[in-house]
């Protein structure tokens, strides 16, 4: 298949475009990662969700490289026979070598071809191969650490396929140029052997948060302003990770580019890792959009359903509060206590609930945490209040039935029914039995899972703390889900996304986040988010959005704040939030879904592009030549600050009868503001204005 000559990335809705010249030649990309068809965190997300747009600009010359997973492959993976015959003579050779490659295709978009290594069975080279780095590289990694060890078998494995590649055996144009791109530490062993062989590679290390980081912010200490003073291999040997800190040192170090995922993970990066990213390459998304944009806002609506219905059960004999004022927040992610900002958000919940209170508000928050821990299953005092639902809906549904029947044979013979004789004994026993089954003697439960550390766990211990209990006075109450959500979960069957949907608010206040996907996938489905100024996604949005809060994305200053007054910001944004009226909240989703072309990697791919190119032409200067540019050079964009929402719906109204949609004005104010903008910019480019459908709601 013919590569193109040359990439841009065109203008999504207003956006500023952005072309680079640049023949690729007969260049090969293997894209390696640890989580290549194998769902650990957030890096799965980037390498699937690119995979369609890295698919289209390099065709059949793109091989992702991951861990062979037997379960993962089995539902993700078509294997097959490589379509390359010089790829199939390397993994041949390889398997008659003692090793097990795979072929196949990825089932996702862009179906791009995999090269999958089943690491374990060559784990007979492990003592051997860390010898060889030990010699090599002065990296020793201790028998005790399995993924260390795994991150050793992955890397010479990687570095054996490259190798292979770039030795070739002729034919077809092959050995090409090679362009390896590894993320993260646990593929960057790959890379380091690369260069200490001297392979002709060009290769890029995208880290996607540092070990160090990470293990620091989980302790006490006040990371960032303290960057520039971490003694980082003492830190690094008292947290018992110096080996693998001196493997994504090392990767970071002999890349020939460096990357990472946001502005604040690469002042990070430049401090413990001692190297400045050269391209900073923030996360996208696959962003479907709707052919008629209030379709997103029904979907709230109906996946809002079915939460309220697992609230009716969960509640069950005490469903004091109006569910039609209720609101759901919800934080969702690894359990990182602190990193992921959770204590901040109970902190915040607990005031809410004070205030709440003193303030007679009708309505109730419903605050869901959704982060895996361990547990043995279900709680049975949970799965009950499913069951009592479905037999008042059983029960209900029978007498509704035989009232209906009733009621026809009343109305066939010609006569009014007699209401009082419609129902009989047996319905009001059955009625009775049901309603006395549905009563409680408990508090509803907080969590839904039978915990195995129930009594150190940090979310139980700190509501047991502020004494957020699900009782009827709270005007807060705390659902715990501590396991990923699944469409086939017995107790709430919804899947994450249909569950974000559902909600009206993502909560992540997070401390360490270099990047954050969550408050990222609930923009692009038109849900506000909280995210904060420490995390990539945050200071982003900050980037490029004139009022953010406006548009549903609510940035949380964690860097510049105490904790307390963290906790306080975030109380007040929690209370306006709550105090919106529907028509607030409608209007308020409908622009956040108009930021999601900034978070497609149709507009955000221009980074990764760009670190590709230059990769090639640092490697292979007497093939390739890079301009470097910029790409945040073209960047400027910013969204206007949208008219201010109406305080109430009356006041919104237009007198005139041709204006039917309630908002109308709002719209039409935006399109002037982001007319002005491109102008300020020099942005000028086909750019159809917002139809009015796409404000409509309600
Ligand atoms: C969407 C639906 C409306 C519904 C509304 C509820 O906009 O299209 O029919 O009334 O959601 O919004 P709320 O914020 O109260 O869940
Ligand atoms: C990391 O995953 P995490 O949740 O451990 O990588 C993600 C993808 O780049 C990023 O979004 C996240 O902030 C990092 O922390």
């Amino acid at each position: 298949m013919p590569l193109p000559r040359s990439l841009s990335v065109t203008s999504l809705s207003g956006l500023d475009d952005w072309t680079e010249e640049f023949d690729l030649g007969d260049a090969v990309l293997f894209e390696i990662a640890w989580e290549v068809a194998n769902k650990v965190g957030g890096i799965y997300t980037v390498i699937q969700t690119k995979a369609r747009l890295t698919s289209e600009e390099w065709g059949e010359n793109y091989f992702l490289v991951g861990p062979y997973m037997e379960n993962s492959v089995r539902t993700q993976v078509e294997l097959i026979e490589p379509t390359n015959p010089a790829l199939k003579r390397t993994i041949d050779n390889m398997n008659s070598s003692g090793c097990k490659l795979y072929f196949g295709r990825w089932l996702i978009e862009g179906s791009p071809y995999v090269v999958l290594i089943d690491v374990g069975f060559t784990a007979w080279s492990l003592d051997r191969w860390k010898s060889e780095l030990w010699e090599n590289c002065g990296i020793g990694v201790p028998w005790f650490d399995r993924e260390a060890n795994d991150a050793v078998l992955f890397g010479f494995l990687t570095a054996w396929l490259l190798g292979e590649v770039s030795q070739g055996h002729g034919g077809g144009g092959w050995p090409p140029h090679i362009l390896a791109h590894f993320h993260e530490w646990l593929a960057g062993l790959g890379l380091v052997l690369c260069r200490q062989r001297q392979l002709p590679v060009a290769t890029i290390f995208t880290t996607h948060a540092t070990l160090l980081g990470r293990y620091l912010c989980a302790g006490s200490v006040d990371f960032y302003n303290n960057l520039h003073k971490f003694n980082v291999d003492k830190e690094a040997g008292d947290r018992q990770i110096y080996h693998r800190y001196c493997l994504e040192r090392a990767a970071a170090h002999c890349a020939h580019v460096f990357t990472t995922v946001s502005h604040i993970t690469a002042i990070e990066a430049e401090h413990l890792l001692k190297r400045k990213p050269d391209v900073v390459t923030p996360n996208g998304l696959n962003v479907k959009k709707f052919s008629a944009s209030h379709e997103f806002q029904n979907l709230h609506a109906h996946s809002k359903a079915r939460i309220q219905e697992f609230i009716r059960g969960h509640f069950y004999g005490h469903l004091d509060f109006n569910l039609d004022k209720s609101v759901f927040l919800f934080i969702a992610g690894r359990y990182e206590f602190s990193n992921k900002g959770a204590d901040v958000f109970l902190e915040a919940l607990a005031r809410l609930n004070y205030l709440l209170r003193v303030n007679h508000s009708e309505v109730t928050v419903i605050a869901f945490f959704i982060m895996p821990a361990r547990t043995n299953n279900f709680n049975i005092e949970t799965l009950k209040g499913q069951a009592v639902r479905k037999q008042l809906w059983d029960t209900a549904q029978t007498v509704k039935e035989k009232f209906g029947k009733k009621l026809y044979e009343s109305l066939l013979v010609g006569q009014l029914p007699d209401v009082s004789k419609m129902l009989d004994k047996e319905d009001f026993t059955m009625m009775k039995r049901a309603i006395f089954s549905a009563q409680r003697q408990c508090l509803p439960p907080i969590c839904t899972h039978n915990m195995l550390d129930d009594s150190s766990d940090p979310i139980l211990n700190c509501l047991r703390r502020i004494g957020l209990f699900n009782s009827s006075s709270d005007r807060v109450k705390v659902i715990f889900h501590p396991e990923f959500l699944s469409s086939t979960s017995p107790l709430l069957p919804m899947d994450y996304e249909e569950f974000v949907r559902g909600c009206h608010l993502g909560v992540f206040p997070s401390y360490y986040e270099p990047w954050g996907y969550t408050p990222a996938e609930c923009t692009v489905m038109g849900i506000p988010s909280v995210s904060t100024n420490l995390s990539g996604f945050g200071c982003f949005m900050e980037e490029h959005i004139a009022d953010p809060s406006a548009y549903g994305v609510y940035i949380l200053d964690r860097r510049y704040r105490s904790v307390d007054e963290s906790c306080s910001q975030l109380t007040s944004f929690l209370l306006q939030f709550c105090q919106q009226s529907r028509r607030q909240r409608i209007i308020q989703r409908n622009r956040t879904e108009r930021l999601s072309d900034l978070l497609d990697w149709r507009y955000l791919g221009r980074y990764y592009i760009s670190a590709r190119h230059m990769a090639l032409a640092k490697a292979f200067p007497e093939s390739y030549y890079y301009e470097p540019q910029d790409p945040s050079s073209v960047s400027g964009f910013r969204y206007p600050r949208p008219a201010s929402v109406p305080p109430s719906p009356a006041l919104s109204r237009h007198s005139s009868p041709h204006h039917s949609d309630d908002n109308d004005d709002d719209d039409e104010r935006y399109n002037e503001d982001l007319e002005a903008e491109k102008d300020r910019l020099n942005i000028r480019q086909p750019h159809s204005p917002k139809s009015k459908d796409e404000v409509r709601g309600d």
